[in-house]
C-alpha cells in the first residue's frame, strides 16, 4: 500500500509512475538540463513527484502550484516550467487557476494525473469521475456528469490541450515534448491507472 509517510511508495500498478517517467525521458530527449527546468507539484497521492525529477522542483502550498508557477515563469522566462496536478485539485477546488491559466498563456505545461478519483484521501468521486462509476461517496453510482477539461481549455483559448494515457507510455512521452516545445500554456490531460480505488 501507499506510504501516508514518504509518498514514495506506489500500489501495484498505478500509473503515476509512469508519467513521472515519461517527463524524466521527454526532458533529456529534448536536452533540457537539470539547471534550466523546474518541476511544481502539491497535494495528491504524487504531491512529492516534482522531488522525484532532477532539477529545481516545488512543492507548494495548498492548491497553489499554477499560481507558484506563473510568478517562476514571470521571473525567469528562460526557465521550462511543468506543473503536476489532479483530478480534484485542478478541475475541482482550483479550476479558477486553470482557467485563467489557459487564457493567460504563458509558456508552461500543465500535466493532469487524472486517476478520476480522490486518491490520497482514499476513493472518493472527482470532477472527472464517470456517471456509472462506485465510489466511496457515491456507493451506488455517480449520478454527476464529469467536467471536460480539453473542451474547457480550448473554450479558455488554450491552443494546445490534448488527451493522453500513461499506459501509452511513448505517445505520452511525445505529447509531453510537444507540449514543453509548445510556446504557450499546454495542458495534458493524462488518464491514470489507480488500481486501488478506480474500478471502473
Ligand atoms: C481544501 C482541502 N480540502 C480537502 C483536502 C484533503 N485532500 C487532500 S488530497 C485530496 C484529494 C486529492 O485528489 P486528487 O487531486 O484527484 O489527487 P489524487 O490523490 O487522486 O492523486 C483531498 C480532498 C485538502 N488537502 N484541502
Ligand atoms: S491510491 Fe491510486 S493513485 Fe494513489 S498510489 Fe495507489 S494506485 Fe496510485
Ligand atoms: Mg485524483
Amino acid at each position: 500500500m501507499r506510504s501516508w509517510l514518504t509518498n514514495i511508495q506506489r500500489c501495484p500498478g498505478c500509473g503515476d509512475t509512469l508519467i513521472i517517467m515519461a517527463l524524466k525521458n521527454a526532458f533529456k530527449e529534448l536536452s533540457i538540463e537539470s539547471h534550466k527546468r523546474v518541476v511544481v507539484s502539491w497535494v495528491g497521492c504524487s504531491w512529492k513527484a516534482s522531488q522525484y525529477v532532477d532539477g529545481y522542483w516545488a512543492e507548494t502550498l495548498h492548491g497553489r502550484a499554477l499560481p507558484f508557477a506563473t510568478w517562476i515563469k514571470l521571473a525567469k522566462p528562460e526557465m521550462t516550467v511543468v506543473i503536476m496536478w489532479w483530478d480534484w485539485d485542478g478541475y475541482g477546488i482550483w479550476m479558477g487557476h486553470f482557467i485563467h491559466s489557459c487564457k493567460r498563456d504563458l509558456n508552461m505545461t500543465y500535466l493532469v494525473f487524472n486517476n478520476e478519483n480522490y486518491a490520497l484521501t482514499t476513493g472518493q468521486s472527482s470532477p472527472t469521475t464517470p456517471v456509472w462509476a462506485k465510489t466511496k461517496t457515491t456507493p451506488a453510482w455517480n449520478t454527476i456528469e464529469p467536467f471536460d477539461p480539453i473542451t474547457l481549455a480550448i473554450d479558455a483559448w488554450c491552443k494546445f490541450a490534448k488527451r493522453a494515457d500513461s499506459a501509452k507510455f511513448a505517445e505520452l512521452k511525445e505529447i509531453i515534448k510537444k507540449a514543453i516545445l509548445h510556446p504557450g500554456f499546454s495542458i495534458i490531460d493524462i488518464t491514470q491507472a489507480c488500481p486501488s480505488f478506480k474500478r471502473w
